[in-house]
Parts: structure tokens; sequence; C-alpha cells
């Protein structure tokens, strides 16, 4: 009888632990979204005719003789993406102009046809090598705009052309972390010798919903990104800025035209803060070139951006939720000039060191509701394991919690890190961040939608053995994963 008792209240409390979990709030993450949204960092990589042409957008007319190098070195390339922090690259195997860096059976127009490696020259395959010695992830971007092709503008180029090099990339290279679709179209191009401009109905002519279901057979973990998603949408613009305010939650939407939303059709400036009331999980993606233009120009080996320059672009991408994608332009040698390399490294260094000490590590945590969850699996300790997903979560009614971490010693810190568990969906909407100084508290910063992940910058040092965290707006109660203070040292 004793036995069946301890069994039933065992039981009880297995059965009330599973239940104290809270509900998952609105559009959720697939596992793929997941796994985009951990790699926070890859550079997308421009290479090809434009890179000897000096253009920035090819016309589909350059000749395969320009690619007539010895040596291209994606070893050298994808070891700086890393030494700079970053988790993967975006191979771009076909620009707009059309020529494929890949042997393509689908055109002439391709590096089989170059002096490279005496027509044997495969340079996506020499990124995949890269890729897997130095454990970095890889993704594709192969343009819809094809200023080469004959048959662009009409159905065949679709399913014919592009989506026959989509099936070739996504068999032929090894598994993909995102799948790149561009928006832009000019219109004019060679098209065979047509030399003519071919205008298109984005919305319709890809048929966007065949093309995805090429990538979700053939690379089911790879993110698509396109500035109507589905998985990952376009911030908006090329600066490398999410908004201030940057929901994961997103509705594209057709500008006034009346257009169904299309890649190159959306009102792009809704992607940079996303919406609220999202329809869909659908985070952004901020790419920004690491020099003025996507390609590499003699004349731009000076303009590289400073570590300044990209420490401001990761606070607004990766530290408001977004993924950066950064733009390496390798050269004429084939590999990245020597600029670039440095400041790619000096910019890893100092995230890495940044984030190398959570300064609240050794914390008393103490929350304003210790009742219900915080007893079990879901209390505050949680926030200081660096896991994204085991979190601190308050009762259902409390959605204004408090939190106060008390170092013991005094702490001098520059940047706050705050994350949700975003398996459970974006609940939080503000929070304040106070310290303890002269007796009271002081308030040192806000902020809003915490998402995957929200680094608050501050404009200077402070100094604080008590912080506090109160939660200012959200719709349920909080599943808060991280709480960190942290110090960067340039
Ligand atoms: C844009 C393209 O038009 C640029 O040339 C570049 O490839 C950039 C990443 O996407 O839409």
């Amino acid at each position: 009888m004793k036995r069946l008792i301890v069994i039933t209240l065992l039981f009880a409390g297995f059965y009330s632990f599973a239940q104290n979990a809270p509900k998952p709030y609105g559009p959720l993450p697939t596992k793929t979204q997941l796994q985009w949204q951990e790699t926070e960092m890859y550079c997308i990589i421009h290479w090809g005719p434009d890179t000897y042409t000096g253009k920035e957008w090819g016309n589909g007319d350059e000749d395969p003789q320009l690619i007539n190098l010895k040596q291209f070195n994606a070893m050298q390339i994808v070891a700086a993406a890393k030494a700079g922090g970053f988790k993967g690259i975006v191979v771009v195997a076909k620009h707009h102009d059309g020529f494929c860096l890949w042997p393509t059976k689908t055109t002439e127009h391709n590096i089989s046809k170059s002096p490279y490696k005496n027509g044997k020259g495969d340079i996506v395959r020499e990124y995949r090598e890269a890729c897997d010695k130095l454990g970095m992830k890889m993704g594709i971007y192969c343009s819809p705009w094809d200023r080469n092709s004959a048959l662009y503008g009409k159905p065949e180029y679709v399913t014919d052309v592009f989506r026959r090099q989509l099936k070739e990339l996504y068999t032929n290279y090894g598994p993909l972390f995102i799948t790149w679709f561009d928006g832009a179209n000019g219109g004019d191009g060679y098209y065979g010798g047509a030399k003519e401009t071919r205008t298109i109905d984005k919305s319709t002519y890809y048929g966007w919903p065949d093309t995805w279901a090429i990538v979700r057979k053939l690379q089911p973990g790879a993110a698509i990104f396109g500035d109507v998603g589905p998985d990952v949408r376009w911030v908006g613009n090329e600066k490398g800025e999410a908004g201030e305010t940057c929901w994961e939650t997103y509705t594209p939407h057709a500008p006034d035209s009346g257009k169904m939303p299309g890649n190159g059709y959306v009102r792009d400036y809704e992607g940079t803060e996303g919406q609220r009331d999202g329809k869909y999980w659908m985070p952004a993606e901020c790419d920004v070139p690491l020099r003025p233009g996507w390609f590499y120009h003699k004349d731009q080996d000076n303009k590289i951006r400073s570590v300044d320059s990209l420490l401001s672009i990761y606070y607004k991408s990766v530290g408001r939720a977004a993924c950066l994608d950064l733009g390496l332009s390798p050269d004429r040698l084939g590999r990245l000039y020597q600029n670039d390399v440095d400041s790619l490294q000096k910019f890893g260094r100092v995230i890495a060191q940044t984030f190398s000490i959570n300064l609240a590590a050794g914390a008393t945590l103490t929350a304003s509701n210790i009742r219900g969850r915080n007893k079990m699996k879901y209390g505050p300790r949680n926030l200081l394991d660096n896991n994204r997903y085991s979190y601190w979560a308050t009762d259902d009614r409390v959605t204004m919690p408090q939190l106060v971490i008390n170092m013991h010693h005094a702490r001098t810190f520059n940047v706050i890190r705050l994350r949700e568990n975003i398996k459970l969906g974006q609940r939080i909407e503000a929070v304040a961040i106070d310290i303890w100084q002269n007796g009271k508290w002081e308030q040192i910063a806000t902020a809003t939608s915490i998402g995957a992940n929200r680094l608050i910058r501050l404009p200077q040092d402070i100094s604080a053995t008590k912080v506090r965290l109160r939660v200012t707006k959200s719709p349920v109660c909080i599943a808060l994963s991280d709480f960190g203070l942290y110090k960067e040292n340039k």
C-alpha cells in the first residue's frame, strides 16, 4: 500500500512537472530555422566574371576566358571567414550574369569553358572541401535572374535551366544550411545574343512553391532565404541593420500595385522590423558587403570596413535577433586581399573575447516570483548556463517579473545579453535594466523584442554589484534563457 502511495505521488509529481512548461505562444520556428538562427554569422562570397570586368552586375556576355587563374584559394577564404567568428559561407554559384562556377550540364556558360584547371575546375566543390576541412557550414546562392540564358523569360528557363541547376547544386555538394534566392531583376541583358530587355512577373514566373519544394526534398536542413521567406526574410536594406525593434514574425505584403508577394515585390522596408502580429516565424537576415561592392574592385582595397564598423553592424544584426551575412569579395588571384583578412581577424578576436566571460556567472539570482515553475526545471539559474533552450519561466499569470542578479562584488560591463527560448515563440515585448546605485535602483537601459538574441551595447562602462531585469511588457508568461553581462575590450 505504502509503495502504491509513493508511486502515485511520484507519478503525480511527474505529471505536474510535465504540465508545468509554459504553452508556446504565436508562430514557432522549425528545426531548420533554429539551426539557421544558431549560425548567427556567415559570409556570402561573390567571385566570378565581374571580378575581372570590374562590374557589379555582369551583362551575361562575359567571356569565360576571363577566368584564367592558376589557383583559387578556397581554404584561405574560408579560413579568413572562420577567423572572423563566422560559422558558414554562402557560395554565389551563379550571379545575374549567368556564369556557373560549377561544371553544370544546363549551360555552356560555365567554369569548364574557362582555362581554369584546363576546364576541369569546380569552384563550388573547392568551397565544399574547404568548409569540410575547417568545420564550416555551406549555403548556396543561385541567381534566378540569368542575363546569359536565351530562354530567360520563357517557362522553359525555369523548368529546364534554373530548377535543373538547383537540382545539381543540391545533389552534388553535400548538406547546405541555407539556400539564397535573390529578388533583383534589372530587365536588360545579353540573353543568348538577343540583347534586349526582358521583364517577368517576379511573383509568378519562378513558381516559388514548386521551386522551394526542390529545396525541401533535396536539402531538408537548408533554410530558404528570400524577400518572401519562407524561412528567412530579407531585412530590407544592405547596410547590415535590423530595426531597433525587430520581430521574428512577419507577413510579407506586396506594394500597393496589387501584385502577389514575390521576391523583389515585397514592401521591403517592412522586413526591417517585421511585425509583432506577423503570421509566420520568419526572422531577418542582414546582408552587407565588407567592401563598398559585392565583387572585388582594386580601387576599393582601402575602403574595407573597420573593426568598429563591423562591431556596430554585429550589434545591429546578431544583437537584434537577426543573422549577419557579410559579403566577401575574393580578388583576381582567387584569394582575399590582406586588408580584408586583417579586418575579419580583428573583428573575430573582439567578439570572441567579449563573449568568453559572462560576468554574471557566479551571481546569486532572486526572482520576483519564486513559486511554481521556479522551484523546478524552470528556475532562474538556467539563465547562466549558456544554453539557448534551458530557461526561466514564470507562472502563467506573471507576465512582468523582475530578477535581481547579485554578483557580490562590483563588476564592470558594457554589453547585456538577453535571450528567449524561442522554441516557445517570441513572448517578451519590452524590458528595462537597472543597477543598484547610491541606495536605489537606477535604470540604465531598455530594450524591445528580445527573441533569439538581444544585445544591449551600453554607451559607456557600468560598474555595479547588483543588476535588475524588469520585464515591462509581455502578453504571456516569459521563457527567458539568458541574462549575461559582458565587457567589450577593443
Ligand atoms: C543583390 C544582388 O543584386 C547583388 O548583386 C548581390 O548579389 C546581393 C547579395 O544581392 O540583390
